[in-house]
């Protein structure tokens, strides 16, 4: 039997509340499907900040080398500046361990109230490819002159070749690999001097090696436009970090709730342990009332299993998430609709896991 080690990280807010409820799913696909599940427990978090002054410790990353994979929930909360929060743990997570994809779906689910006009008529399902370890997410720049009247605050976006070509390729090769037609990249190259025009260049030159794939790009302005008018016609979307992050929200909100939207940050070499976690933050407004909705947590715990090569697991996962909320007594959070607790949408789908 194969067992996988998880290094699981609830972190702050909801992720306290749906990471648990992401395990007991875990638990019970892996009782059906016949393998293990290990877990290694961090409490690592914006709680641990405030009583030891870091966020992981100093030898947080070594610890999680060994994982199989890492199971986050959110990170953040009011009292722990979010740059701080999100570079202390967050980020050295993604970078130490080259994550450099971060693969976020955008389904619009059966049962999910969405407020397009005519949602009924549109299949929105497409693929968000995220560059995840540089482009804006940046520490290059500083802060000049602070309190004067002279102050002035310098941030650089860094664009590697390297970097750049590796994610548009991930792009291409994913479209490929799940049939798709189509590789839109989002820009914005008439206002951003050097750097997009740049990605557009490495963008034109990785196409010409995929003639059987549509490629097209759109300024980011127009593309969420786009994103909200007809969301139908996007097959996979490449993004820089900032861009990739802005578009993972907003084409889960078109589709209804960022709430149920899964993330898989990967290292596709496999070199090092990868990452899975929701969309959605650490919502402090409702952390601590147990209706957080666990299903984005939930898919994402079926992009792990998946990534580990449990295919059947994942969509056993995914099928009983769709399943819970078709029922026609649906118990379902209040975000969908309903007045549940975390813990009863939780159990639903374990009830409709077969
Ligand atoms: N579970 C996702 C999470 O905690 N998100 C917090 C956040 O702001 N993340 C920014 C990012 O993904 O770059």
């Amino acid at each position: 039997m194969n067992t996988y080690h998880i290094s699981v990280i609830p972190g702050d807010g909801i992720g306290k509340e749906v990471v648990p409820a992401g395990l007991r799913v875990l638990d019970a696909v892996s009782a059906i499907h016949g393998f293990g599940l290990h877990y290694r427990h961090y409490d690592w978090s914006c709680e641990l900040y405030k009583s030891t002054g870091k966020m992981m410790p100093d030898d947080g990353i070594e610890r999680l080398g060994d994982s199989d994979a890492i199971f986050l929930g959110a990170v953040g909360f009011p009292g722990v500046p979010d740059h701080i929060s999100l570079w202390n743990l967050l980020i050295p997570i993604r970078r130490e361990f080259d994550q450099y994809v971060n693969l976020r779906p955008v389904r619009l689910l059966a049962g999910v109230p969405c407020p397009l006009v005519n949602a009924d008529k549109k299949k929105i399902d497409f693929w968000i490819v995220r560059e995840n370890t540089e482009g804006e997410y940046s520490q290059v720049g500083g802060r000049m002159f602070e309190g004067t009247d002279r102050e002035f605050v310098v941030q650089q976006s860094v664009f590697t070749r390297h970097g750049t070509d590796r994610i548009i390729k991930f792009a291409f090769e994913f479209a490929k690999q799940q049939k798709r037609l189509r590789v839109t990249s989002a820009t914005k190259s008439n206002g951003i001097y050097h750097a997009m025009p740049y990605w557009d260049e490495r963008f034109a030159a990785m196409a010409k090696g995929y003639p059987d794939i549509i490629a097209d790009q759109y300024h980011i302005d127009i593309l969420s436009a786009r994103f909200v008018l007809s969301p139908e016609r996007f097959d996979v979307v490449v993004g820089s970090n900032l861009f990739g992050d802005i578009l993972s929200d907003l084409g889960p909100g078109v589709t209804g709730t960022i709430a149920v939207a899964p993330s898989a940050n990967i290292n596709p070499e496999r070199r090092h342990p990868s990452m899975f976690e929701p969309v959605h933050g650490s919502a402090p407004d409702i952390a601590g009332k147990a209706i957080a909705n666990p299903i984005g947590q939930i898919w994402s715990a079926a992009m792990m299993l998946e990534h580990l090569g449990e295919q059947q697991a994942a969509s056993t996962i995914i099928h009983a998430i769709e399943r819970a909320l078709c029922a026609p007594d649906r118990r379902v959070t209040p975000d969908l609709g309903g007045n549940c607790s975390t813990d009863e949408l939780t159990d639903s789908i374990i009830g409709n896991l077969k």
